[in-house]
């Protein structure tokens, strides 16, 4: 069990007992920051918010950029100041920010300049914006304030640090309420048990830091271990290898399809500095994990989080790892397959994933949250079969599943068969209605450049891999799947015209 002291600022915490002259943050571009730097920038934004802004413990502050070690500091500024960062998605438009502003009752927020544009669009009424990275005289980094230590303002443990918004893959916004001590519990689980980072680590990534998996990832660990993170603001394939390579960074976090692209281009980069790769946000199809394994020599990680749980809670390293599988409960997390009224189903058979530990699910005033907290277990909406040693293997969405003249299909299942086949580089599957049979089995499949787009043979590669019955009926080309922001795949958009 973790224990932490009832007052807790987990933004003094991190920033806490480090090395000043070890350095946190690097750029492609700019110079690196030391922890001393970090610390003194991060005390002359918290006296600004709170003797020049206004901003006083509790207030809820919207955090937008791109992913730098300003927007980091900004983060960490607002925690210590005893405020509520709302870190949002550079993606995000007028619409958007103006529904979570109208959530989470926002009236203040620090913007990166190059992503104000949308912010003052939405026009988020009392909505005081303060912008940084500008040359105005009120920038935040020109404005004049005490050089002077900040002193961290006395939260409790359980008091509100930040809340993160998730539409999920269905595009309704709910914000997930997170305390002091989640933020280190994320570090004190998946990071310190499965990921172990040393200070000698360089971590890197593509979540932004407007997703947990990022701020989790590029921020929290690094800094809890006293380890440094390269920022990127641009981070798609070729621009991770190079920055893998350039900056030689030991630990890197990404999400399955940016594994399978930097398949592609792996003989143009040096990556021998790399000693762990994460990959979360979806499921790691077992021939992405091999092909990279083959390669590169590297056991990915992979890894099950959710931002109404902060961070990973399921997951598995270094001969601990199962292909195919999800991996164990993170040390300090439970995990159990239940059946819709909560009663466990017996090993081997698929159900319903619950978990509990540390974190837990807070929806911001949203009914949802009684759908997703059921007997005091958080029920993530994901189908699993629990191996009989432990193990969690992942089987679909928990409305992903494909019912097919009485056969019950994953869809990740044909996906990653599909994804086998050496032309594919991308595969969705969903159901569409069907007189005949409920539903039949339609793969939407990208491929790579300059690939024959012959969907009878990809069938027939199909079926030489799983039981006829699970081969899609349709496969339909295309140049993309749909993803949101933050890369999750929006199946509902592939099922229109009636499918599933
Ligand atoms: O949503 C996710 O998939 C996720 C994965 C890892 C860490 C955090 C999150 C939110």
């Amino acid at each position: 069990e973790l224990q932490y002291p009832d007052r807790l600022n987990c933004a003094a915490e991190l920033l806490t007992g480090q090395d000043p002259d070890r350095p946190v943050f690097h750029t492609p571009t700019g110079p690196s920051w030391t922890y001393g730097e970090l610390r003194a920038r991060v005390d002359r934004l918290a006296h600004i918010l709170t003797e020049d802004l206004g901003v006083v413990p509790g207030n809820r502050v919207l955090l937008r950029g791109p992913t730098t070690p300003w927007l980091a500091a900004c983060w960490l500024a607002v925690l210590k100041a005893g405020g509520v960062a709302v870190t949002v998605l550079a993606q995000q438009r007028p619409h958007e920010l103006a529904v979570i502003c109208d959530i989470a009752l926002i009236r203040h927020a620090l913007c990166d300049i190059r992503s104000v544009d949308d912010l003052a669009k939405a026009e988020i009424p009392g909505l005081r914006i303060a912008t940084y990275g500008g040359d105005a005289p009120d920038d935040l980094l020109h404005r004049p304030a005490p050089d002077t230590p900040y002193p961290a303002v006395d939260t409790a443990a359980d008091d509100v640090a930040l809340i993160a918004f998730t539409s999920g893959t269905t595009g309704h916004p709910k914000g997930c309420i997170h305390f002091h001590r989640d933020v280190l519990a994320i570090a004190d689980t998946f990071s310190k048990h499965v990921l172990q980072p040393q200070a000698d680590d360089v971590f890197t990534g593509s979540p932004p830091l407007g997703f947990t998996f990022g701020l989790g990832g590029l921020v929290v660990f690094p800094m809890r271990a006293g380890a440094s993170a390269l920022l990127l603001e641009q981070a798609h394939p070729k621009q991770l290898l190079a920055a893998v390579a350039e900056h030689r960074v030991s630990v890197v976090l990404t999400a399955p399809t940016a594994y399978r692209a930097m398949l592609d281009e792996l003989d143009a980069y040096d990556i021998s500095s790399l000693r762990r790769c994460v990959s979360a946000g979806e499921n790691l199809p077992a021939a992405t994990w091999r092909a990279w394994q083959e390669r590169t020599g590297l056991r990915i990680i992979n890894g099950i989080g959710a931002t109404e749980l902060l961070h990973i809670f399921i997951s598995a390293a270094d001969e601990h790892i199962r292909p195919g599988t999800t991996g164990v409960p993170v040390p300090g997390w439970h995990a159990r397959v239940q059946d819709a009224g909560g009663e466990p189903v017996a090993d081997g058979e698929p159900g319903l994933l619950a978990v509990r530990g540390p974190v837990g699910c807070r929806y911001l005033a949203d009914p949802r949250q009684h759908e997703y907290v059921r007997g005091g277990w958080n029920i993530t909406g994901d189908t699993y079969v629990r191996e009989p040693d432990g193990y969690f293997r992942y089987v679909a969405r928990a409305d992903d599943m494909i019912i097919s003249a009485g056969y019950n299909i994953a869809g990740p299942e044909v996906e990653d068969a599909l994804l086998r086949h050496p032309d594919v580089v991308e595969a969705a599957v969903v159901g569409r209605p069907d007189e005949a049979r409920g539903h039949v089995v339609v793969a939407h499949v990208v491929l790579k450049e300059g690939a024959v787009r012959d969907a009878e043979a990809l069938r027939g590669f199909v079926k030489s891999e799983l039981a006829p019955y699970k081969c899609p009926r349709e496969i339909v080309f295309l140049d993309a799947l749909p993803r949101t922001a933050t890369g999750k795949l929006q199946r509902f958009k592939l099922r229109t015209d009636g499918d599933q």
